[in-house]
């Protein structure tokens, strides 16, 4: 019997770029093409390291910068062994935000350098595909109001975006840049077919770990 991998599929991107949505209609169109596909999402707010997590986002409490770090990738890790055996099941798993999210959040903090906050994520399984939803603050604007979580601010999101662009220049990994200012059909579409094609070819390939 040949046992072929799920695919490790993640949507990265600022506030309203779409990522949920685009995530569940990912899980959905692959479904019904008769393949196997679930989604994750990180912060996973659940366990009790995410609820750690969540009440630092809603401003419930405060946690210093380094120490939320470290939780955000420890609620990563505790995963890893959920997402491994789904992957070997042969589950493609549709994530929405991963490490990368983690490394532009912090070091969008000062004094944190993209190098400090990548070393606890160093190792996870690596995804073999990120796509990273585009948009401009304008746009994203037009989709809604900021809530009141934490990092909720145009200033803040700036940084953040900044920080993305310098991950994106690191070319082992995957990225995809997909122009998000488009309509929700129209991005599905282009997510759907790339997420397709890497699902073909990680198939046979070994799960690999980011960063390393
Ligand atoms: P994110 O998860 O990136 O924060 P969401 O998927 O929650 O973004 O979408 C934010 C809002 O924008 C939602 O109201 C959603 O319906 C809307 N939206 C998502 N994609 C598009 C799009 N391509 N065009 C217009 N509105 C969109
Ligand atoms: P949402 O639940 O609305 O996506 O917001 N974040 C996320 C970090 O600071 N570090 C991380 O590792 C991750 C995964 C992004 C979650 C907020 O938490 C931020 C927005």
């Amino acid at each position: 019997m040949t046992c072929r991998r799920g695919a490790l599929i993640v949507l990265e991107g600022v506030d309203r770029a779409g990522k949920t949505t685009q995530c569940l209609k990912l899980v959905q169109a692959l479904q019904q093409s008769g393949r196997e596909a679930e989604m994750m999402r990180f912060p996973d707010r659940t366990t009790v390291i995410g609820e750690l997590i969540s009440s630092y986002l809603m401003k419930k409490s405060n946690l210093e910068d380094h120490t939320v770090h470290l939780l955000f990738s420890a609620n990563r890790w505790e995963m890893v062994p959920l997402m491994k055996q789904k992957l070997e099941q042969g589950i493609n798993l549709v994530v929405d935000r991963y490490a990368f999210s983690g490394v532009a959040f912090t070091s969008a903090k000062p004094g944190f350098s993209l190098e400090w906050c990548r070393n606890p994520d160093v190792g996870l399984p690596k995804p073999d595909l990120v796509m990273f939803l585009q948009v401009n603050p304008g746009v994203a604007e037009k989709r809604g109001e900021f809530g009141t979580e934490r990092y909720e601010t145009s200033f803040f999101q700036s940084t953040v975006h900044q920080r993305f662009e310098e991950l994106m220049e690191d070319k082992s990994v995957n990225w995809r840049v997909i122009d998000a200012a488009r309509s929700i059909e129209e991005v599905h579409n282009d997510i759907k077919l790339l997420s397709e094609n890497i699902i073909h070819f990680s198939e046979n390939q070994p799960i690999g770990m980011l960063w390393s």
